[in-house]
């Protein structure tokens, strides 16, 4: 049973475009977005270019969901929405965009951007964008972005997340869904990095001190190399996005990527690695740098220093001569990290209440 609307948030029908650049965090941020819409009684359709990914990422589909084909939105009979939201700048089709200029009144156009913690975000989001030409002249496009603070959209978080999270029994679900049972002792901790890059080279510094380590290697990622012995390797098989939150929430630390298992690794209040996405001209490393300065603003001085350098090395911004902080303060400052979040609203509900103001 989806959240029902309320009389603040009536059922508005959704349009949301997806294009899959590479990777799975165009469709894995779209999906949530569009199952979280769903299940508060929100009716969408995710128009993607490649799907492929959900039928291992939400086999089971979600309610109110209907996923279609990019080429159909170009189609003269299909009517646009009252929301369209353009993931990561995808451009809708143009045909779909001269038909929202007939629609009386105009659809909402959201531009959802990537997941920054750089202070253009808190400038930037919110703003309109009146379209002076092209196929949608003389509609606003209003640019949305996430973030980590209550002049952003702030981050996807459903209902439930966060209880579904402290109701999990970590060791029960490892054991019956991937037959891991862990030693005395040992060290969990999940990998999802990206493949050929410098944490995987830097992996075995980082796990070099410290308990025996399992390590769970998800999905399509090579083993890495020379790895010490205290490590053993455990290769996941693909994972839907519920099961893959619940890894997180069951490891004792997660080494993740990109952008949406970077969220999630948050909500799952577990220590945590972030490699961003590596980019040709080096802006990961801006992104990098303030998403630390804003986590490591309260940390105590010790684990500041040690993450960040930890980090850097992660990312091959830096040396790589650090290996991992003890687990025990840098759980309680992720755990602490997570309830400043949890006391901002989640996106969609800042964005259902743009969208009823912006109407
Ligand atoms: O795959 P990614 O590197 O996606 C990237 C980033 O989103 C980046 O910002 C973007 O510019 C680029 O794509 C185009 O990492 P990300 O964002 O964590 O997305 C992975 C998705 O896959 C996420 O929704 C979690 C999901 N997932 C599973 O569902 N099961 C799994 O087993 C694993 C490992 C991931």
């Amino acid at each position: 049973m989806g959240i029902l609307p309320s009389s603040d948030n009536p059922p508005m029908q959704w349009d949301v475009f997806c294009r899959v650049i590479d990777n799975f965090g165009d469709i894995g941020v779209c999906w949530r977005l569009a199952a979280d819409l769903g299940a508060r009684g929100q009716p969408v359709r995710l128009w993607v270019d490649d799907a492929s990914a959900l039928a291992w990422m939400a086999p089971h589909g979600a309610a109110g969901v209907d996923v279609r084909p990019w080429a159909e939105a170009a189609s003269t009979d299909v009517v646009p929405g009252d929301v369209v939201v353009e993931a990561f700048g995808c451009d809708p089709p143009e045909a779909f965009v001269r038909a929202m200029t007939l629609a009386t009144p105009a659809p909402v156009w959201i531009n959802l951007e990537y997941l920054s913690a750089e202070r253009y975000v808190e400038r930037s989001h919110g703003l309109r964008s009146p379209q002076l030409a092209g196929p949608g002249i003389g509609l606003d496009k209003w640019f949305y972005y996430p973030g980590f603070t209550a002049r952003t959209g702030g981050l996807l978080r459903e209902p439930g997340l966060l209880h579904a999270h402290s109701a999990l029994d970590g060791p029960a679900w490892l054991e019956a869904r991937l037959g891991i049972v862990r030693q005395a002792g040992e060290r969990l901790a999940s990998l999802f990095c990206y493949a050929g890059t410098s944490a995987m080279g830097a992996l075995p510094a980082a796990l070099s001190a410290g308990p025996p380590t399992r390590l769970l290697v998800t999905a399509g990622l090579p083993v890495p190399d020379g790895l010490p012995p205290e490590v053993s390797v455990h290769r996941l098989p693909r994972l839907t996005q519920a099961e893959y939150d619940r890894l997180l929430r069951a490891c004792d630390l997660n080494f993740v990527r990109g952008e949406d298992s970077f969220v999630r690794a948050q909500w799952a209040g577990r220590p945590f690695v972030w490699q961003a996405y590596p980019q040709s001209d080096g802006v990961h490393a801006a992104k990098l740098a303030a998403f630390l300065d804003l986590f490591l603003a309260q940390a105590p001085q010790a684990l500041s220093a040690a993450l960040r350098g930890l980090w850097m090395g992660w990312n091959g911004l830096g040396p790589m001569d650090v290996g991992l902080p003890a687990l025990g303060p840098w759980q309680a400052h992720c755990e602490k990290w997570r309830s400043s979040l949890e006391a901002l609203p989640d996106l969609v509900s800042g964005l259902l209440e743009f969208v009823v103001e912006t109407r």
